[in-house]
C-alpha cells in the first residue's frame, strides 16, 4: 500500500490495518527494496503487500535459494539479510500446531538477532532493529519471527507507528598510534604483500586500496571474494603467484579478509613463520585469529586506508618496482601463465577446463557479474576468468556451499535490471553445483533474468566416468553398490531444464560450438540461456606447488 493509500484510509479513526501491511510498510520505511521467498500460509498475504509499497518480490523454487538471493542483494546494495518466518499462532502454542517449532531459538545461533515482535504494534521497531543489527558492525543475517495469527490481525491504524529508517552504520578509525606503526612497518617491509577480501568489497573500500596500491607500488592478491576491487588484470596483482606470495612475504596487510581455510590459517609452511600481518579489519573479534599480528587497525576499511594514505602523503613512500621480490614474483605469474596458457591450447577432445574458461574469458563481457560454484570448475575458472568490477564476483565463498549459484545469479540480474539494464550475468556451474538448485531455472525463466547458465559437465562430483566405462561399471552389480559415488549420469542434457520454460539451450562438445553459443547467448537479449558443455570426466587442476589443505578431494 502506498504511503498516500495509507493516509486516506486513516482518515477516520476506526481504519484498520493487516498486520501483513505493517510488515511491508516497515520493511519499506528501513529501505528494504527486494523480497525473495515462497508463498503459503500464513505469509501469502506478507508478499502481496510488499509489492503493493513497491517491493520488489521475487518467488523462488526453494527457500534456499531464496535465502542465498536475498543475502546476494545484501551484499551488492549494502542492506544484509533479514529472514521473515511465518511460526505458528500463539494461542496454539505448545499443542503441536501446524509447523510448530522453536523457529527464534532456532535461528539465534546463525544470526545476529533474532526475535518475535510481542504484538502487531511491536513490528515496526523490531524490523528497524533487525535492520540495524544486520548492516552495523560486521554485516550478518537477522530473523523476524511473525505469529500467523499476526498477518491478517486487523488493528487500527493509529496504534502503529513506524520507525524512521535507520542511520546508515556509523565509520570508525584505527588508533593514530597503531596507523603510524603499520605505515612504518611497511616502509621497511623486503617482501610486502597486500590481500584484499570480501571485507574490502563489502566496505567499497576500492578507490582508496587502489590508491595506496598504486602510490606505493606494492603488490596485491585478492581472496575469491575480493577479486575485482582493483581490477585481475593491474599491473600489481600476483594472483597468478598466489603460493608464492603468500610464501615468502615479510610483512602482509590484510584488509577485511580473514585469517581461515582459504588463506591457509596463516600459518608455515604456506608463510614465512616470522611473517609479520597487519589485519584490518570492522570486527575485533577477528583480530588474533590463528596468528598474532603486528599491528591491528579495528575499523571501517575505506576509513583506515585513508589514514595509511595520509601517512604516505606526509611522507611519501613507493615500494621499488626493481626488487627481488617483484622480480621472483613476475617470474612465477608468467610460468604459471605459460603452464595454463599451455593447457588451454591442447586441442584433444573432450576439452579440459582450461580451453573452456579461455574461450569463456575471451567473450566475458567486462561489467558482467561472474557467479560460479562446483569444486574444479570453481577453482580453476576463478584463476582464469578475469574480475574489473568490485563486487562482480558471487562465488561458494567461505563455507563452499554447493546450491548458492542460481540464487546468487538471480539477485545478481535483478539488482543489474534495476540498476544498469543490458549488464548480464554469467553463472558458470559444475554440473553436480547446478543440480542442488536447479528448478531455479524456471524462476529466472519466469522472470525473463539476462543471465547466461554455463554448466561445466564432467559426469560427476570433481570427475566422472565417460559413458562406456559407466555402462561397463553397472554390468558387475547393483548400481547403488558399484557406481563410484563421485558419479553422476554420463551424458546428461542440462540444456534441456531450460528449454523446457522456453529458454535457450545449448550442447557443446568442441571449442568451436562453445564459441558460437556463448556469442549467440550473449547476443541474445530476448532470453536467459543454459550452455551445457562436455568436458573429459577424468580431466583436473594443473600440478600444485602445495596439495590442498583437506585430506582428500573425494
Ligand atoms: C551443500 C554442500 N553439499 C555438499 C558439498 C560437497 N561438495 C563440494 S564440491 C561439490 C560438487 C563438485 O562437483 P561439480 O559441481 O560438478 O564441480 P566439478 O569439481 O566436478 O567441476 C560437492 C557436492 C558442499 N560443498 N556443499
Ligand atoms: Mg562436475
Amino acid at each position: 500500500m502506498s504511503e498516500s493509500n495509507l493516509a486516506e484510509r486513516s482518515n477516520g479513526s476506526e481504519a484498520q490495518v493487516s498486520g501483513a501491511e505493517v510488515i511491508a510498510q516497515a520493511l519499506k520505511a528501513q529501505d528494504v527494496n527486494y523480497m525473495f521467498g515462497i508463498v503459503g500460509i500464513p505469509v501469502t498475504e506478507i508478499s502481496l503487500a510488499a509489492q503493493k509499497v513497491g517491493i520488489r518480490y521475487v518467488g523462488m523454487r526453494n527457500e534456499q535459494a531464496a535465502c542465498y538471493a536475498a543475502s546476494a542483494v545484501g551484499y551488492l546494495t549494502g542492506r544484509p539479510l533479514i529472514v521473515i518466518g511465518g511460526s505458528s499462532e500463539r494461542s496454539q502454542e505448545t499443542m503441536g500446531a501446524f509447523q510448530e517449532f522453536p523457529q527464534v531459538e532456532a535461528c539465534r545461533l546463525y544470526s545476529k538477532f533474532s526475535a518475535r515482535p510481542s504484538s502487531v504494534e511491536a513490528i515496526p521497531s523490531i524490523i528497524e532493529k533487525a535492520v540495524r543489527s544486520s548492516i552495523y558492525g560486521r554485516p550478518g543475517a537477522c530473523y523476524v519471527d511473525i505469529p500467523a495469527d499476526f498477518v491478517n490481525l486487523q488493528v487500527n491504524v493509529n496504534s502503529i507507528k513506524y520507525v524512521e529508517c535507520c542511520l546508515p552504520p556509523p565509520v570508525c578509525m584505527a588508533e593514530t598510534s597503531a596507523v603510524c606503526m603499520a605505515a612504518s612497518l611497511l616502509r621497511n617491509a623486503k617482501q610486502p604483500l597486500l590481500i584484499i577480501g570480501k571485507g574490502a568489497a563489502y566496505a567499497r573500500a576500492e578507490h582508496s586500496i587502489r590508491k595506496l596500491v598504486e602510490q606505493c607500488q606494492l603488490p596485491f592478491l585478492p581472496t575469491p571474494m575480493g577479486k575485482g576491487v582493483i581490477r585481475d588484470n593491474h599491473p600489481n596483482c600476483v594472483g597468478a603467484a598466489r603460493s608464492r606470495a603468500l610464501q615468502f612475504a615479510d610483512v602482509i596487510v590484510l584488509f577485511g579478509a580473514r585469517l581461515n581455510w582459504i588463506l591457509h590459517f596463516g600459518l608455515p609452511p604456506r608463510y614465512q613463520p616470522d611473517v609479520k600481518f597487519i589485519q584490518v579489519d570492522i570486527c575485533a573479534e577477528e583480530l588474533g585469529n590463528n596468528v598474532r599480528p603486528a599491528v591491528t587497525l579495528l575499523g571501517d576499511i575505506n576509513a583506515v586506508t585513508q589514514q595509511l594514505l595520509e601517512q604516505f602523503d606526509k611522507i611519501p613512500w613507493q615500494y621499488p618496482p626493481e626488487s627481488k621480490w617483484w622480480k621472483n614474483l613476475r617470474e612465477k605469474m608468467k610460468s604459471n601463465e605459460a603452464a595454463s596458457k599451455e593447457l588451454a591450447s591442447q586441442k584433444s577432445l573432450p576439452m579440459n577446463y582450461y580451453t573452456v574458461f579461455y574461450h569463456v574469458q575471451e567473450q566475458l563481457p567486462r561489467d558482467c557479474f561472474l557467479v560460479s560454484e562446483g569444486a574444479n570448475t570453481m577453482d580453476i575458472g576463478r584463476t582464469v576468468l578475469q574480475n574489473y568490477l568490485p563486487r562482480h564476483r558471487l562465488d561458494a565463498g567461505t563455507f563452499g556451499t554447493m546450491g548458492v549459484g542460481l540464487g546468487f545469479a538471480i539477485a545478481a540480474a535483478v539488482v543489474a535490471k534495476d540498476r544498469n539494464p543490458g549488464q548480464r550475468v554469467i553463472c558458470v556451474e559444475g554440473d553436480s553445483a547446478f543440480g542442488f538448485s536447479g528448478m531455479e531455472v524456471e524462476t529466472i525463466c519466469r522472470y525473463n533474468l539476462p543471465i547466461v547458465l554455463l554448466v561445466v559437465n564432467n559426469n560427476g562430483i570433481y570427475q566422472g566416468l565417460d559413458a562406456d566405462t559407466w555402462k561397463e561399471v553397472l554390468k558387475s552389480g547393483d548400481a547403488t553398490t558399484v557406481a563410484p559415488p563421485v558419479c553422476l549420469l554420463p551424458h546428461s542434457h542440462y540444456e534441456h531444464v531450460i528449454t523446457a520454460f522456453g529458454g535457450k539451450g545449448y550442447f557443446v562438445q568442441t571449442p568451436e560450438e562453445l564459441q558460437k553459443s556463448l556469442r549467440q547467448s550473449l547476443e541474445d537479449l530476448t532470453k536467459p540461456s543454459l550452455i551445457n558443455i562436455m568436458i573429459e570426466p577424468q580431466a583436473m587442476r594443473k600440478a600444485q606447488d602445495f596439495h590442498w589443505l583437506t585430506s582428500s578431494k573425494i
